[in-house]
C-alpha cells in the first residue's frame, strides 16, 4: 500500500466519480430505471444506514449481534484460537470485538474500501484489543485481495456480517464467495451473517419503518445525484418503496415517480412516468438449504448455523 495511499476512486477534472457517472447514466437508461445499490453509501447515505440500524422494524443487526454475543463459547469451539481473522467491508462494525473476544484471534485484518474510515475503526481496534496485531488494507474485495504478509501462516476466518450477501443477485454472491475463498486459502473458514425469510409485512416493514429513516436512506441517492452529477431530479416527486418479490426471495427498494416527470444528469435528459421507478437496492432472504445451497456454489462447506432466539437470523460457520 503506497504511503500516500491508493486512490481506489478514479476522479475526473471536475472531481466527479466516473464509475458513478457512468453507472447513473446506463442504469437511468434501461426500462427498468436501476442504479447500483453500492451508490447508496455516501458520507450522507452511510450515517442514515447506522441510523437504520437503531429503528425498531429494523431486526438484523440486532439479531445477528445476539448471536455474536451468546455464541462466544460456540464460536471458540468451532473455530478455536490463533487464526488471522479477515472482515469483509468492516467499516466501522461494533460486532467486531464480540467475534474478537471469543475466539482469541493472531491477528485482524480489515478489508474496506473506505480508506479514511477504515484506517479509523482499525485504530480503535487496536486500542481495545491490545495484544492483537491489527493490519488494515484499503481493497476492493470483490476481487482477489493479497493479504498482509505477517499473516501468511496463519489459517483465516473470513468474517461478513450484516448479510452483505445477499445484496447480490446470486451469481454475483457465488463469484464473491469465489473471491473470498481465492483471498483466504486452503484450511480457511468463513462466519457469514444471512438474513432469514419470513412473513412479508415483517420484510417490508424492516425496509419501510415508520420513521422514514429508510425512505431518507433511499431518497438520499437522488440528492447525491443532483449533487455530484448536476442533476435535476425532482426529488420532491419521488417516493419510498420496499417491496417483497416472492419469486426472488428479495426486498427491493425503489424510488416511485408521484407524478410525470422529466430531469437532466450530466447533461443527458431522463423522463419517468407517473408509477414508473429507479431500482436502488435488492436485499435477498434465505432458507437454511438456498443459503447452504449458494455457499456451495461459492466453494464454501457448511459446518454450523446459529439462529437468534426469534429466528428471524441466521450466522453460518463454513470451511473452505
Ligand atoms: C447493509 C446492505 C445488508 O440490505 O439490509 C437496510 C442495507 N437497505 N435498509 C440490507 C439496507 C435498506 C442492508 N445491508
Amino acid at each position: 500500500a503506497a504511503e500516500e495511499g491508493i486512490a481506489l476512486v478514479d476522479k475526473d477534472e471536475q472531481g466527479v466519480d466516473r464509475a458513478f457517472r457512468e453507472e447513473v447514466l446506463t442504469g437511468l437508461s434501461y426500462d427498468q430505471k436501476a442504479v447500483p445499490a453500492r451508490w447508496l453509501y455516501d458520507d450522507d447515505g452511510s450515517q442514515l444506514f447506522e441510523d437504520i440500524t437503531q429503528v425498531e422494524e429494523y431486526y438484523p443487526t440486532r439479531a445477528e449481534t445476539e448471536i455474536l454475543t451468546e455464541r462466544g463459547a460456540d464460536f471458540a469451539n468451532a473455530i478455536g484460537p490463533g487464526r488471522a481473522v479477515v472482515e469483509f467491508g468492516s467499516g466501522s462494525s461494533v460486532k467486531t470485538p464480540l467475534l474478537l473476544r471469543a475466539i482469541d484471534p493472531a491477528a485482524y485484518v480489515p478489508l474496506d474500501i473506505a480508506g479514511d474510515f477504515l484506517r479509523a475503526a482499525a485504530a480503535d481496534l487496536a486500542q481495545q484489543f491490545p495484544g492483537l496485531a491489527v493490519h488494515p488494507v484499503e481493497a476492493d474485495f470483490t476481487k482477489e485481495v493479497a493479504l498482509p504478509p505477517e499473516t501468511a501462516d496463519m489459517p483465516k476466518l473470513g468474517f461478513f456480517t450484516g448479510s452483505t450477501i445477499g445484496n447480490m443477485v446470486p451469481r454475483t454472491g457465488v463469484d464473491l464467495l469465489r473471491s473470498m475463498r481465492a483471498t483466504l486459502g486452503a484450511k480457511s473458514m468463513l462466519l457469514i451473517g444471512m438474513d432469514l425469510v419470513k412473513d412479508r409485512k415483517v420484510l417490508e416493514a424492516a425496509y419501510d419503518d415508520a420513521k422514514g429513516v429508510t425512505a431518507a436512506f433511499n431518497l438520499n441517492l437522488a440528492h447525491r445525484i443532483n449533487r455530484e452529477l448536476d442533476g435535476t431530479i425532482p426529488v420532491d416527486a419521488l417516493r419510498h418503496e420496499a417491496r417483497w418479490h416472492d419469486d426472488y426471495a428479495r426486498i427491493e427498494m425503489h424510488l416511485v415517480a408521484t407524478r410525470d416527470i422529466t430531469f437532466e444528469v450530466a447533461g443527458r435528459k431522463f423522463a419517468m412516468a407517473e408509477g414508473e421507478s429507479i431500482h436502488t437496492e435488492n436485499s435477498h432472504k434465505f432458507s437454511r438449504r438456498s443459503a447452504f445451497m449458494l455457499l456451495r456454489a461459492g466453494g464454501w462447506t457448511p459446518l454450523q448455523r446459529w439462529l437468534d432466539r426469534q429466528e428471524r437470523y441466521s450466522l453460518i460457520l463454513c470451511r473452505a
